[in-house]
């Protein structure tokens, strides 16, 4: 094929082996220039300006690479590097990513696109890109030793392949992957359809967003990278709340959100006020036999889910991973439960001694949002975020989708908080009150025992005091 011959005269590879294989300096001058983002936030859609029409996704808190046609291929360039990421305002992170921010940017591209990505590797060890979920040549699987050479430091290699199959992928390196996943090396990709699809549906608005989670000690700046389970913050995007943008469509919109877990946990991510439909994984689009109605839905490690819903509730719905550890940010590990535990004599006595002491959490940990705190620099606090009626107690995998009348098509601007109509708030009640039921009984058991005990026993719940494996 002349265009596959052209690729290996363009990335000066003798031979034409099919494997990625380092690029001549030759070539390097003729590399497209890449293109590097330097903000956090949430950036409109990118509108094709060449090749098949599609209707572009929207990356939270990420953006879309440009690319550049040359001859009816898509060159995309990517560069894996240090990158600074906020991952809320005021919360600083050293992680490695992808031209200029973790996750690395979405490529989009269409059904039967031949795409061609230029991968720079400016990190100080070697790399690979694995092109997740993808049909391809092996030698283009990216998996390091295994279907090529790792890419050594400094080095440019080519990747090439038909994007054969619509879909929800995501891409991540397969050299020293522990270390640089763990640094936030991954990014989104996907496969729009070609022609229209029975099985996939013409939507108004499209997100992504990648799962990942990071071990950073409060007021320290680069990851642990040998943490396996105890993570203590819980991104979307490299984001946390309330640093995630919130996710704004109009009212009877049709709405896809597509997610993946690059995490070493699953996250039950639930949505309020809608019923969703999962419409494809990283395998494609799912049967519509297949498709029932939930709230929830499970991303297991590795996974990728596409869930779609009519937005048809106007508000400020809550949207999250339902692990209660998980919409919480770094916290000082060995809190024990204090609830119920009245500690104002003891404070009395310690704070003629220490002044500012304060006992945290004998009212639950709410208190803790409320009382500022001192925590070190460049620490997120647990949980905060302040909403219209007071702190959200969030933190961690939590944002917001905002269904609004007057949002324009194609507007994925912040509409502002939710103007609820008259007499439709949960609000304090006042008038006298009947004796409200309660049940007090002993138990039962399914059969007598041999022998009743001496005594009843009475505990208390009491958290485990480390956080361990959530
Ligand atoms: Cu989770």
């Amino acid at each position: 094929m002349n265009s596959r011959r052209e690729f290996f005269k363009f990335a000066g590879i003798a031979g034409g082996a099919v494997a990625a294989s380092a690029v001549s300096r030759v070539a390097m001058a003729a590399l497209p220039e890449p293109v590097i983002q330097t903000r956090p936030d949430t950036m409109a859609p990118l509108i094709p300006n060449s090749g098949r029409p599609y209707n572009p996704v929207v990356t939270l808190n990420g953006w879309t690479l440009p690319w550049r046609m040359n001859n009816g291929v898509k060159e995309f360039h990517l560069v894996a590097e240090p990158v600074v990421r906020e991952m809320a305002p005021g919360f600083k992170a050293h992680l490695w990513g992808y031209n200029g921010q973790s996750p690395g940017p979405t490529i989009e591209v269409v059904e039967g696109d031949r795409v061609r990505i230029f991968v720079t590797n400016k990190l100080p060890e070697h790399t690979s890109v694995h092109w997740h979920g993808q049909r391809l040549p092996n030698g283009m699987d990216g998996v390091a030793g295994l279907n090529q050479p790792a890419i050594p430091a400094g080095k440019t290699f080519v990747y090439e392949f038909v994007a054969r199959r619509p879909g929800t992928f995501m891409y991540h390196p397969h050299a020293d992957e522990m270390t640089q996943m763990a640094m936030g090396m991954m990014g989104f990709w996907v496969t729009h359809p070609k022609d229209r699809n029975p099985l996939i549906d013409e939507v108004q608005r499209d997100f992504c967003f990648l799962l990942n989670a990071y071990d950073i000690d409060p007021g320290s700046y680069t990851p642990k990278i040998m943490t396996m389970l105890d993570f203590n913050l819980w991104s979307w995007n490299s984001r946390i709340f309330p640093g995630i943008d919130s996710l704004n469509v109009r009212l009877n919109d049709k709405v896809r959100i597509r997610i993946g877990n690059l995490t070493m946990t699953n996250h039950p991510i639930h949505l309020h006020g809608h019923e969703f439909l999962v419409t494809g994984t990283d395998g494609g689009p799912t049967p519509k036999s297949t498709r029932w109605y939930e709230v929830t839905t499970d991303v297991a490690v590795g996974q990728m889910r596409q869930i779609e819903f009519l937005a048809d509730e106007e508000g400020d719905w809550a949207f999250h991973c339902h692990k209660s550890h998980h919409t919480m940010n770094a916290m000082g590990h060995d809190v024990p439960t204090l609830i119920g535990v009245d500690h104002r004599d003891i404070a009395k006595k310690i704070n003629s001694l220490i002044p500012d002491y304060m006992v945290m959490g004998e009212r639950g940990m709410a208190d803790m949002t409320e009382m500022e705190m001192p925590i070190p620099d460049n620490t997120a606090p647990m949980m905060t975020g302040q909403g219209p009626f007071g702190s959200v107690e969030m933190g961690g995998m939590f944002s917001v989708v905002k269904v609004r009348k007057d949002q324009k098509p194609g507007d994925y601007k912040d509409p502002g908080w939710f103007k609820h109509p008259e007499g439709t708030v949960a609000h304090e009640y006042t008038a006298p009150l009947a004796e409200p039921a309660r049940f007090k009984s002993e138990g039962g058991q399914s059969m007598p025992r041999v022998q009743q005990p001496a005594k009843a026993t009475e505990v208390k719940v009491r958290k485990p005091s480390s956080h361990t494996g959530h």
